[in-house]
């Protein structure tokens, strides 16, 4: 029976432990470049089997945050460059987090001042960040503006070139695509967000259309064992809802069992918040049986308040990786601190979002041995 800390092979991947560090947004890089101290925080955490990295917009469009990190400018490849080289001379494996955030921003973080872009023209019931006098100020999302059929394809091309940099020019071992929480690919799926009337709207085939689209591209591009992708079939995040979940997220993950996939990610209830949702009831097992049935072989990886008990019996019952969020911004030494039952630093809220070193770099290790 294999434990948390036994090392996993997910797709192309070899992994030297189960435990795998989340994305988690931290709004530290001005401009869109990622920093030195950037460096520093994911270099700490290196001993994670695997660092997901805090979500990184793939195009100015794709940005709905003020200070979150990009992928598409030369200077933010090469402040890439720094973090990954760090990490690998450090011995970790890190992925970057690819997203779109759709409706989920605003005018002022556009291209020109323009609408977010969105399945349908329905504003999402979400706030997002700016930075005001350099202090950030939470503001509601924009009004979006429904995509254009006709530029899908360009989406899904600048989904393909951004992994394409990512594994090449910016050295990462592969990516994660971003289709959770109530960002752009989430939005297609789910129809609470998604109105369309042409082929990427109505049907569950249609609603997963684009999603299935974005991910083949990267497939071809850098190849399935380098490619991961995020679900949250029921999380109320960013104004996310589907009426009918279940056979949505079934027929999205038997679609995936054909690409070869390093991993699924799957947070379990609402991001970050409860695991058990009474009015949106999801069935895990059935969705991971749904992949595993189409011959789905990619590391199957969970995701939503574990602990270590938690985290040993996901492993028991059959999930290959469990992702730590919260525990893993305190914690630079996670996972001796689970291997040795060690006590756990508190994350300080105040800190997650914005600011410098303080609640970032300054969480203390154990002792070294
Ligand atoms: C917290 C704050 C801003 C963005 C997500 C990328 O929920 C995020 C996010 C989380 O996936």
């Amino acid at each position: 029976m294999p434990s948390l800390f036994d090392s996993v092979q997910a797709g192309g991947l070899l992994l030297a432990n189960r435990i795998v560090m989340a994305p988690l947004t931290r709004n530290r890089a001005p401009d869109a470049i990622p920093t030195a101290l950037m460096a520093d925080y994911y270099v700490q955490r290196a001993t994670a089997g695997l660092i997901i990295t805090e979500a990184t917009a793939i195009s100015h469009q794709g940005q709905g945050y003020a200070d979150v990190p990009g992928l598409y400018g030369t200077e933010q490849l090469d402040g890439w460059k720094r973090v990954t080289g760090a990490v690998h001379d450090a011995g970790g494996k890190i992925v970057v987090q690819l997203w779109h955030v759709g409706r989920v921003s605003h005018n002022e973080l556009q291209p020109d001042g323009g609408k977010p872009v969105a399945p349908s023209a329905i504003t999402a019931k979400t706030k997002t960040v700016l930075i005001k006098d350099g202090a950030p100020v939470f503001v509601p999302t924009s009004e979006p503006r429904a995509l254009d059929a006709e530029e899908l394809p360009g989406i899904v091309h600048t989904y393909q070139a951004a992994a394409l940099n990512a594994v090449v020019t910016a050295g990462f071992d592969g990516v994660e695509i971003h289709g959770a929480n109530g960002y752009l690919l989430d939005q297609f799926l789910k129809n609470g967000s998604n109105q369309r009337t042409d082929d990427y709207g109505g049907s569950v085939e249609n609603r997963a259309r684009l999603m299935l689209e974005v991910t083949r591209a990267i497939v071809d591009a850098i190849g399935g064992g380098r490619t991961g992708i995020r679900l949250s079939p029921v999380t109320p995040a960013n104004d996310a809802f589907d009426s009918d979940p279940q056979p949505l997220f079934e027929y999205v993950v038997r679609q995936l069992a054909r690409l070869d996939l390093a991993y699924i990610h799957v947070i379990e209830g609402a991001t970050g918040g409860p695991r058990e949702l009474p009015e949106r009831p999801f069935d895990y097992a059935a969705l991971k049986a749904a992949y595993r049935g189409a011959g789905g072989k990619g590391a199957w990886m969970v995701n939503n308040g574990y602990d270590k008990a938690m985290a040993e019996q996901a492993v028991k019952d059959g999930a290959d990786l469990v992702a730590f969020g919260k525990p893993f911004i305190a914690n630079p030494d996670l996972v001796q601190r689970l291997r040795t039952d060690a006590p756990l630093n508190t994350p300080d809220q105040t800190t997650f979002y914005g600011g410098g070193a303080k609640g970032y770099t300054d969480y203390p290790a154990l002792s070294s041995k």
